[in-house]
């Protein structure tokens, strides 16, 4: 069977952005892959994060992957943290890794752009590699991501051709990123040129936000002065973005989504509508988010994740081990 990998950082409130860019894709791999889920916790520390926000992130995040379907005898769930091997292959792989080609990501040149010059910590400069060894360490086939990440994994796509290479055997195996045809990218709802993120404010919608809340951010979403709904990313983005939403939550295609709307020239008609579909869905979340985030499932879910985990993730550091002359293995 081939496998799946991915994982998010819990560094604040799942937006939208999160679910339907990367979130909501995780528990449709779980029928046709072996699939792997974590919560990169590590990587939310290459930003200053305070301890209990971390921790209560991380607990959130974990009842947010069971409240959107993943099914932990389907998929194996687990923290970051709980598997040493990725900072024991991330130790090996940074060798193989450039300083031009990581100061070249998009990412690492958005968030570092607004802090002191001077105190860019090395871990937020070398996050790519922490991500290829999560992604290596389990053999994975396909790494399911929005947009932005994608560069990234094209990135681990280059370290496994460079490592391969070099020991003339294929050591690692080549991962391929799957990016959703529609929702890689939602955007504010404010400013709708700006992606919708976890760091963001009033043009967010949180997934544990209150409907009411969330509707009325719909209905005042930025759009232009037209009355007509159509995808136009250029001269419409607002209604674009809109309209994108609806389109990933119906499971349909864009332009099955124009259709619909087509004798529709009111925008708060158009709004309305994609208000109900996401209120629809994000109160299902919650529902079992509620019934999930006190329960002792949390902790039962992680401790066998980490096992299973642990257990595929030796079995490769010691393949790589050996290949790179590490004594003893
Ligand atoms: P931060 O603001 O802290 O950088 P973020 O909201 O960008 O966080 P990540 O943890 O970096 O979230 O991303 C988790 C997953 O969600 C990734 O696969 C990412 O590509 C996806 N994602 C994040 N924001 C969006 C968005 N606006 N639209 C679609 N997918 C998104
Ligand atoms: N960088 C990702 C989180 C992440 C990830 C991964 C995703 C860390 N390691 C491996 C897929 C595969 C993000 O969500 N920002």
């Amino acid at each position: 069977m081939k496998k799946s990998l991915s994982g998010i950082k819990p560094t604040g409130k799942l937006t939208l952005g999160n679910y339907i860019g990367a979130l909501r894709n995780f528990p449709k791999m779980q029928e046709e892959y072996e699939n792997y889920i974590f919560v990169a916790d590590l990587h939310a520390l290459t930003l200053p994060i305070d301890p209990d926000y971390l921790r209560n992130n991380t607990r959130d995040l974990v009842a947010l992957y069971l409240a959107c379907g993943l099914d932990p005898k389907k998929t194996t769930i687990f923290l970051q943290s709980d598997v040493s091997e990725h900072s024991e292959l991330n130790a090996i792989i940074q060798n193989y890794l450039y300083m031009g080609e990581l100061s070249r990501m998009t990412q690492f040149k958005a968030k570092s752009a607004s802090l002191n010059q001077n105190a860019i910590g090395l871990g937020l400069f070398a996050y790519p590699v922490l991500m290829c060894a999560d992604i290596l360490l389990y053999d994975a086939d396909v790494v399911p991501v929005g947009e932005d990440q994608k560069q990234h994994v094209e990135l681990c796509r280059d370290l496994v051709h460079r490592f391969n290479t070099r020991y003339k055997k294929e050591i690692f195996k080549m991962p391929e990123p799957i990016v959703p045809s529609v929702g890689a990218r939602i955007m504010s709802l404010t400013d709708p040129t700006k992606k919708m993120s976890k760091s963001g404010e009033k043009g967010d919608i949180y997934l544990l936000e209150d409907l009411t809340s969330i509707r009325k951010k719909i209905m005042r979403a930025e759009t232009d002065l037209g009355s007509d709904i159509y995808f136009d990313k250029e001269n419409k983005p607002g209604i674009s973005n809109l309209l994108t939403i609806y389109a990933s939550l119906k499971d349909i295609s864009i332009k099955e989504a124009e259709e619909h709307f087509k004798d529709l020239h009111r925008y708060g008609d158009f709004k309305k509508e994609v208000a109900d579909v996401v209120c629809e869905e994000i109160a299902k979340i919650q529902q079992k988010y509620n019934e999930i985030i006190n329960s002792n499932l949390i902790d039962e879910v992680l401790k066998e994740g980490k096992e299973k985990a642990k257990s595929i993730a030796k079995m490769v550091l010691t393949r790589v081990q050996k290949a790179v002359g590490i004594y003893g293995k």
